[in-house]
């Protein structure tokens, strides 16, 4: 019932009940998979259907993703196991033209729980930028988020562009209309359907 809670305030775009309700199901020791799959995600997935059927608009989405932020800040030191010591530089961002950034901060904070040190470039991330950024800080993975069909390509765009700087870095790519396939064709390292499946990826490639 109470994570149904959640799911009602994230779709009432309803902030503070979100921070409130999120708290208190940590305090209850409620599984923290579900408060994540089952409240916070579980309602974006609506609000996209909503959105597809022309019953919510931007403005809207733009207010559940506010709220659903609002949770996921609440849950960021639950999300992974701590780690010591890092197991070395992962450079993250959501593709150029992309302005999607929950999935995107959702992969940062785990692999930050799971001692990686990540460097978030943010959203709408030009193919120059990630490459920089992969050299200058040594990166072993970069990751590469994108929602929208439309972006897609500039995964294939920046992957290219690794390769074209002789960069050897492992490129891992996500994010809902990404597939394996996709994912084979751009030719990237590795692909995974949701944010612990990234960290593991992440770590099996640099192992
Ligand atoms: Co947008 N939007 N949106 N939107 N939006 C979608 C993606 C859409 C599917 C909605 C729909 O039509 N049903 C649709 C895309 C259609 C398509 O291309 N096939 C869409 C559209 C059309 C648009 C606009 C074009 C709308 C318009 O302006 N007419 C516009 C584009 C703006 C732009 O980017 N240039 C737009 C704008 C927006 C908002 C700004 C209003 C807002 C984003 C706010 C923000 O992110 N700060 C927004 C939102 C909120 C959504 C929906 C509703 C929710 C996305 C989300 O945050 N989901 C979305 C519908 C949906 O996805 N159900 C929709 C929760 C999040 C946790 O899931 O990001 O998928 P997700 O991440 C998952 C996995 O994908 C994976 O891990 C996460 C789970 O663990 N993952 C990775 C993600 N990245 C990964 C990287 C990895 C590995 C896994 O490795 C590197």
């Amino acid at each position: 019932m109470a994570i149904q809670d959640i799911f009602q305030a994230v779709m009432t775009f309803d902030e503070a009940s979100v921070k409130k309700l999120v708290q208190a199901e940590l305090e209850a020791k409620t599984d923290i998979d579900a408060i994540l799959n089952e409240g916070l995600i579980g309602a974006m997935d609506e609000v996209g259907k909503k959105f597809s059927e022309g019953e919510l608009f931007v403005p809207e989405m733009l207010m559940a993703a506010q709220a659903m932020k609002s949770g996921l800040e609440i849950l960021k030191p639950h999300l992974a196991e701590g780690a010591a010591e890092s197991k070395g530089t992962v450079v993250i961002g959501t593709v150029k033209g992309d302005l999607h950034d929950i999935g995107k901060n959702l992969v940062a904070m785990m692999m930050e729980g799971a001692g990686f040190n990540v460097i978030d470039l943010g959203v709408d991330v030009d193919a120059a930028k990630f490459v920089a950024a992969a050299k200058d800080n040594k990166a072993r993975v970069v990751a590469l988020s994108a929602l929208l069909t439309t972006t897609m390509p500039a995964m294939q765009t920046t992957i290219n562009a690794i390769r074209e700087a002789g960069l050897t870095v492992k490129t891992i790519v996500g994010g809902a209309p990404v597939t394996q396939a996709f994912a084979d064709q751009i030719k990237a390292d590795g692909y995974s359907d949701d944010a612990p499946g990234a960290v593991e990826l992440a770590r099996r490639l640099i192992a």
